[in-house]
């Protein structure tokens, strides 16, 4: 007997859905739907609308309900179990956020399954299109909030980051401050999550921690608002929010709009929506303290799980609440293939030809090191862009492609620890992951197993489904994911432990050096 359960991804460009048989550990169906592409009445480019104010990152949520309605018509086309689906849960991207007027809640209990949802909310929202997480317009609002807060580590200590001009706390400031009359009449502000996970309940329901801590308005030691944060931000806020919700905590059935125009089960069960980057963290089958994934993309990610919050926090990483009440860090690092790249085409090199090289070196580069900053970056805030060489002829090819990643991987590893990360395994995804050189160096530095995940399943969806999965079926997390969540290689790759311990060293030599590049706040 199959056990189907329903992820869904509702994302910056497109809006996926994954299937999963919690009974034979299989993937049943996947597919996508891209807002640009399909939904060409909105006007969006990439998933936002074009805007003439600097920073302005805007999109419309009906856009949203829209692509929800269009996704669900799909699958019931393709005749999927949909009277069979166990429960179905959600990730957004994150920050986003949606304000409505005092009709939201009634309309969505009254909803006409007959008529597509987005015909029916048109008129409820008091802001008309949703600032995202790319809008930077914010800076103004950040500097007060950090002000009224008592100053930057004081902030990142109870919200787990600095104040963010995409984190929704600003977001909301900005609004309440600039249009104070639609401020007042919002009856309710929600989050892409919050709102997604409303429109299955059919009414309003809070903010889940993963996605609250994407605010710089939650209180993360304590799991609930920090009053003080939403005093700044706009009177009555909390009135406006809700408390958030756990998580992992079923909201109840779905509302008879799905069930009657989709064929959902009446015993459906509704999960709340996470934030996209905890929800994969699940998805990538990260669910124990200790355990980090490392996307090595245009930028590189590092994101992981641990347990306790460290006394002094990282000003460059954000620390979320994860699916499994533990907490998460996640660092960004601009200079990922951008600077990769540039090396390789410098020394006019293959991938091939950049491997051989880094095994054509030894780990420490005797004692050569690079400050690998292309671009300006985000962790560390730098005072400038400049690659910097030490005892690195920049005529030598193989020790600068073996720089690049000794640095890249160092500073990683230097400022997740900083965050609270304590890796003991690694799942590396993104292009570089497929070069096992690389992946030595990151063995090696980490001085943990890393091992590369096979990716052809949308890991944000299926973090979605997977929760769903642990929330209603109450199995472990581990065993939930270990069948979704296979690795690509048979074997890991290890750490060597005499590089281990050259590596020991250089990180703290490379930190002193880092440390002289700092934008000084
Ligand atoms: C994380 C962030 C993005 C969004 C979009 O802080 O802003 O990763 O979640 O996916």
């Amino acid at each position: 007997m199959s056990r189907y359960y329903l992820g869904l991804d509702s994302s910056t460009q497109s809006l996926s859905a994954v299937l999963i048989d919690a009974e034979s550990g299989q993937l049943v169906n996947q597919q996508s739907l891209n807002y640009a592409a399909e939904l060409p009445a909105y006007n969006v480019t990439d998933g936002f609308l074009p805007s003439t104010s600097p920073g302005v990152v805007h999109a419309p949520p009906l856009m949203w309900v829209e692509a929800l309605d269009q996704l669900l018509k799909q699958m019931q086309a393709d005749k999927l179990p949909m009277n069979e689906i166990v429960a179905v849960a959600g990730a957004a991207q994150q920050h986003g956020s949606v304000y409505v007027g005092a009709d939201f809640e009634a309309r969505l209990k009254n909803c006409n399954p007959q008529k597509p949802l987005q015909k029916q909310l048109q008129n409820c929202f008091t802001r008309s299109t949703s600032p995202i997480w790319m809008d930077t317009s914010t800076t103004d609002q950040c500097t007060a909030i950090t002000k009224a807060l008592g100053g930057a580590d004081q902030l990142i200590k109870a919200t787990g980051s600095t104040a963010t001009e995409r984190f929704s706390g600003a977001q909301i400031k900005k609004f309440a401050d600039k249009h104070p009359e639609d401020y007042v009449r919002t009856k309710a502000i929600m989050l892409v999550s919050s709102f997604m996970a409303s429109l299955f309940s059919g009414r309003h329901v809070g903010i889940d921690l993963t996605d609250a801590s994407g605010m710089n308005l939650l209180d993360i030691r304590h799991k609930q608002w920090y009053s003080a944060a939403l005093a700044c931000c706009g009177d009555h806020l909390q009135d406006k929010l809700k408390p958030p919700v756990n998580p992992q905590l079923p909201l109840g059935t779905i509302s008879t709009y799905f069930t009657d125009r989709y064929g959902f089960n009446s015993n459906c069960m509704v999960l709340p929506w996470c934030g996209d980057n905890p929800s994969s963290l699940i998805g990538l089958g990260l669910v124990e303290p200790g355990m980090t994934a490392i996307s090595l993309g245009t930028s590189d990610t590092c994101f992981g799980l641990f347990k306790d919050l460290p006394e002094s926090m990282s000003p460059w990483a954000h620390t979320f609440i994860a699916p499994t009440l533990d907490y998460m860090s996640l660092l960004c690092f601009k200079n990922g293939s951008l600077a990769r790249e540039a090396v390789r085409r410098q020394y006019q090199q293959s991938w091939e030809q950049f491997s051989a090289c880094l095994e054509a070196t030894p780990p420490g580069n005797q004692g050569a090191m690079m400050l690998p900053w292309f671009d300006t970056e985000i962790v560390p805030r730098i005072k400038h862009a400049g690659v910097q060489r030490y005892s690195l002829e920049a005529t030598d090819i193989q020790a600068n492609c073996r720089a690049v990643i000794e640095a890249q991987m160092i500073a990683m590893c230097n400022h997740a620890s900083a965050a609270g990360l304590k890796p003991t395994s690694i799942r590396a995804t993104g292009g570089a992951s497929q070069n096992r050189a690389i992946l030595q160096v990151m063995a090696n530095v980490f001085d943990c197993p890393v091992d590369v995940l096979q990716t052809t399943t949308n890991s944000t969806a299926l973090g979605a489904a997977l929760r769903a999965v642990v929330a209603v079926e109450r199995k472990t997390w581990k065993e939930t994911v270990q069948p979704f969540t296979k690795t690509q290689y048979a074997s890991q790759t290890i750490p060597d432990a005499a590089a281990v311990a050259v590596y020991q060293k250089m990180k703290k030599r490379y930190a002193e050096r880092e440390q002289t590049c700092l934008m000084q706040d």
